[in-house]
């Protein structure tokens, strides 16, 4: 995909809903491409693979995996933290946080084609990361979470409608995130709910897609 700044409408059209986040930590209980093709069935349109702690080998080897499934059911594929595997995998992006690589020379090494997204996790750096020229951004967390380690403190609803007065760019709520709670973080700002044990969690994966997805009908 070619990607022209500012985005261009197609492209924000993606930029909303529920973004799936895989961590690998839950890979060795589900199977990674039959959730993602759950989630294509669903409604979903894009996804992150998230892995923090595996070696490069095993992380290029599920992130090419993931990205082909991707490519084939037309969903947005985001490598989590690295530059160097998301373009050796030829990701759509790569969502770095706030002690990865600055997004200046993120931007620099990955193009103009790659969508660049950030986590933010206050006003000052939602301003600073807009100005810096993040494609989209994570914000959070909302709510506490197991799934993030040293988390920073939690926003809740007020912090999601604080900080959508400071950027134009499409915002993803992020952390601890139920679906009883994304009609009224959209009403708060959010463009979409960025979730990972909610959906890895669920007894019933594909209610918890209908579940998550409602709002955004
Ligand atoms: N980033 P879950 S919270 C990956 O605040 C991540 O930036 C956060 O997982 C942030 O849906 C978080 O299981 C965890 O809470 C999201």
């Amino acid at each position: 995909m070619t990607f022209n700044r500012p985005l261009h409408h197609r492209l924000l059209l993606l930029l909303n809903g529920l973004y799936l986040i895989l961590d690998q930590r839950w890979a060795s209980r589900c199977s990674f491409p039959e959730v993602l093709r759950e989630a294509g069935q669903a409604g979903v349109k894009l996804v992150q693979y998230r892995n923090k702690t595996g070696s490069m080998k095993q992380a290029y080897e599920a992130a090419s995996i993931l990205g082909n499934v991707a490519k084939e059911i037309g969903m947005l594929f985001i490598v989590n933290d690295r530059c160097d595997l998301a373009m050796a995998v030829e990701a759509d992006g790569v969502h770095l946080g706030q002690t990865d690589l600055s997004l200046t020379f993120a931007r620099k090494l990955v193009g103009n084609d790659m969508l660049i997204g950030a986590s933010t996790h206050n006003p000052e750096q939602v301003r600073t990361a807009t100005e810096e020229g993040a494609d989209y951004l994570g914000f959070g967390p909302i709510f506490p979470t197991s799934t993030k380690s040293n988390h920073d403190p939690v926003v809740g609803f007020q912090g999601m409608k604080h900080i959508r007065e400071l950027t134009p760019l499409p915002v993803f709520a992020i952390g601890g995130i139920t679906p009883e709670s994304v009609t009224e973080l959209c009403q708060a700002g959010a463009n979409g709910v960025a979730v990972a044990s909610g959906i890895l969690d669920a007894a019933d994966r594909h209610q918890a897609f209908t579940q998550y997805l409602a709002p955004f009908h």
